[in-house]
Parts: structure tokens; C-alpha cells; sequence
């Protein structure tokens, strides 16, 4: 079999996509997905310009050749360009294989670890109150876990709260909007809010938050440990992780468990988080990661110690990377959970897709490949638009980490 044509599709049914499609000379084709959200057209073009011309004419089942050829091959290595140009590649062929096999990729992969994925939803509300309603919501809609974010008073705006009434989304059209932060502020809330949830819901339901990368260790050490007693499943990007020893001081003061690696694109930014055990899950997802080809390896090594995968979800992964994860997560030993959050009505219809949820779990689907499809009509009705995600600002004007 041999690749006879890929192309770059950009849509925004709602947000913007990055997909490509990779050809073959027996009719079979694969999808990949290369979207980085409000860096969109910088991976587009990297595949139009240095990757494609580079894929025509090979075999699609060399999966492990292509990989090492676009990252070696490259010789500039890493970053979050470069690894989701290569994971939209890598994933397509792996499409590829299954198609032409008539198995799903999870077969691919290992087989069924198990029968269906844990995953978790977004509740949220601009204060406390409407928090515990939106937790009531998933529940109602069989969530078995949930990650629960809340306006902070004295904070005009805040990370993961809707500002309408529609669902929350990070991205936002146009240039940069800009949001507001004080730790202080934010440190005095987060463990009332987990208070109040766990004496409505009790102690059943799994409990997720994500701080968003803003405090330093010291700070993350300290909300670790007030929120200990209700036993959270993970407290989310605590600190910025370029510093991987940072987490070391958030490890020793509490058991809070820790999930990283949203921003990652290679395992080689959690080797030491990893390897110390200083953290508990791995976030780096299929398309900013390198796609199943490195993804694999990242968690074969994660496995060894102790480290679970916990992928990320949001609607900047578009369905193509949504059901690439689904597979992945079937077959891996060490899956811990799996974000979801839903796509708008435009985006489902424009990719179909077989995975569905039920009862708090997500099925990839038995059919061949990734059973995920591009209505390329239907996506060229959504033109791209420019979008960013917000900066953020300290209450006295600096420049923090959104
Ligand atoms: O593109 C950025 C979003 O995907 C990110 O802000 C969402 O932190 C996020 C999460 O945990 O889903
Ligand atoms: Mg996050």
C-alpha cells in the first residue's frame, strides 16, 4: 500500500480544526488530527509546507519509520508544532491500518483492557451555588465523576466558568480577551467549595480540579493539603511544569493526588515527574504528544511507575483525537481516567463519529479504524477564524499564567 495524497483541512464549526487526511493508493484513507488551539495555521502549515511532500509514496503500515523520519528526519526536535504535526500523521496511518485490517485501533493496540472508559465532565458556575448545581447536572446525567471549577469572589473572571449561558470555552475569536487572577483570593475558596460538594454528594462520586498551572509549589503544597479530607481523584497543573523538581515540594506535603502534562509534547518533558513519582497522572494527549506511536512509549514507561494516563479533553481536541484517545485508553494496562468535554452540535455533524457515552463510561466503537469521518462538505461551510486563548493579569497589572 502506498500514500498517494494528504491534505490539511481547516474548519470552525464553532472552533477552529485542524485535520488531515491522508490517502492511499487502495482507496482506503486516515484521519489525523493537528489542532493547537489559537496556534492553528502554524501547524497547518507545517504539514502543507515540510511534512507532506515528505509522506507521499511511503507505506502507511511503516508506522515506526515515519514517525522517527518526521522527528529525527527534522532535526529541530519537540515542541507543540512540530509533535502535533507528527501525531496528525501518525494517527492517520494508524486509521489507515486499521481500516485495511477491518479491525478497530484499539485491536491495534493491545486489545480491550477493558469494557468501557471512565471519564469525567466539566461542572462549573460563577459562584459556589451554581457550581453544586451543574455537579448536579452530570450526576443526573450519569456522570461517576466530575471536575468542578467556580467563580472566586473577588476575581472578576476565572478559569473553566461559562460566561453565558451556554458551555464553557477556553478559546475565544479575535485578539487575546484578558482575565483576572489573585492566588490569595483563589486559595481562601477552593477548599470551601470542595467542602460544600462533598457534604452535598457525598463520597461516591469522583472529584477533579484543575489549577491551571497559577501558583508556585509552595502555594499548590498548601491547597494539596487543605483539601486532602475530600479526597480528591486529582488536583490538576498545580504549578507550571518546566521546572519538573517544582513538584518534588508539592509531593512532599501532600497526598493529594497529581495529574500533569496538558501543555507537553514529548515524554521527555514529565521524565523526571515521572520517574521521581512525583506525579500520579499523565495528561499529554495522542495529537500534542506525537499521536499513538510516542503516546505508546510514554505510557509503557509511565506504567513503571506508577503513573496512570488522565488525557486531555477538551473541545480544542477535535473528534478525531476524541476517538484516538477512546482507543488508546481501551487497550492501555495503566488508563486512569479520560476528560470529556462535549462538542458542540456543528462539530459532531461535521465529524461523525461511533463512540458514544452511557452512564458515566465512553465506547470507541467496534468498527474498523478509528470510526471517526470528516463531511468535508459540510466543514468547508465553517471557515476558519482567528481565535486565542485569554491572557492573564494579577490584580496589580502583571502578566501571569493563564
Ligand atoms: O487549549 C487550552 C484548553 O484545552 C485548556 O485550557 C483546557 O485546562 C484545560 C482542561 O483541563 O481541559
Ligand atoms: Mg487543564
Amino acid at each position: 500500500m502506498k500514500i498517494t495524497k494528504a491534505a490539511v483541512n481547516t474548519t470552525s464549526p464553532g472552533r477552529n480544526f485542524v485535520t488531515l487526511k491522508v490517502e492511499t493508493d487502495e482507496g482506503i484513507y486516515g484521519l489525523g488530527d493537528g489542532t493547537l488551539n489559537g496556534r492553528e495555521l502554524a501547524v497547518a502549515s507545517y504539514l502543507t509546507e515540510h511534512v507532506i511532500p515528505c509522506i507521499v509514496g511511503r507505506d502507511p503500515f511503516e508506522t515506526e519509520d515515519i514517525w522517527q523520519y518526521l522527528y529525527r528526519g527534522a532535526y529541530w526536535r519537540r515542541g507543540p508544532v512540530t509533535m502535533s504535526a507528527i501525531a496528525a500523521v501518525d494517527v492517520a496511518l494508524w486509521d489507515i491500518k486499521g481500516k485495511a485490517l477491518g479491525t478497530p485501533v484499539y485491536n491495534l493496540l493491545g486489545g480491550k483492557s477493558r469494557d468501557g472508559v471512565l471519564v469525567y465532565g466539566h461542572a462549573n458556575g460563577k459562584d459556589t451555588e451554581t457550581a453544586l448545581e451543574d455537579v448536579a447536572r452530570h450526576v443526573e446525567q450519569g456522570f461517576k465523576a466530575v471536575r468542578v471549577q467556580s467563580g472566586i469572589p473577588g476575581i472578576k473572571t476565572t478559569y473553566g466558568i461559562a460566561k453565558g449561558a451556554g458551555r464553557y470555552e477556553p478559546a475565544e475569536r479575535g485578539l487575546p480577551s484578558e482575565a483576572e487572577w489573585s492566588t490569595e483570593h483563589y486559595l481562601r475558596h477552593a477548599p470551601k467549595l470542595f467542602e460544600k460538594v462533598r457534604e452535598r454528594f457525598g463520597e461516591e462520586l469522583h472529584l477533579l480540579h484543575d489549577c491551571h498551572h497559577r501558583l508556585t509549589p509552595i502555594e499548590a503544597a498548601r491547597l494539596g493539603k487543605e483539601l486532602e479530607s475530600f479526597h480528591l481523584f486529582w488536583m490538576e497543573d498545580p504549578t507550571t511544569a518546566e521546572l519538573q523538581e517544582g513538584f518534588k515540594v508539592i509531593r512532599e506535603h501532600t497526598t493529594t493526588p497529581i495529574a500533569v502534562g496538558e501543555v507537553f509534547s514529548s515524554v521527555w518533558d514529565a521524565h523526571d515527574l515521572i520517574r521521581n513519582q512525583w506525579i500520579d497522572y499523565l495528561r499529554m494527549t495522542i495529537v500534542h504528544g506525537g499521536g499513538f506511536t510516542a503516546l505508546k512509549k510514554a505510557a509503557d514507561f509511565a506504567a513503571m511507575y506508577h503513573v496512570r494516563t488522565g488525557f486531555h479533553g477538551a473541545t480544542d481536541l477535535s473528534p478525531v483525537t476524541m476517538a484516538a484517545a477512546l482507543h488508546f485508553d481501551t487497550a492501555i494496562h495503566n488508563f486512569g481516567i479520560q476528560e470529556l468535554m462535549p462538542h458542540n452540535e456543528e462539530t459532531d455533524a461535521v465529524f461523525p463519529h461511533q463512540y458514544y457515552f452511557k452512564d458515566g463510561m465512553m465506547y470507541p466503537g467496534d468498527g474498523p479504524g478509528l470510526g471517526v469521518d470528516l463531511d468535508e462538505k459540510l466543514a468547508a461551510k465553517y471557515e476558519y477564524q482567528r481565535a486565542y486563548l485569554p491572557v492573564n493579569r494579577k490584580l496589580d497589572g502583571t502578566l501571569t499564567d493563564w
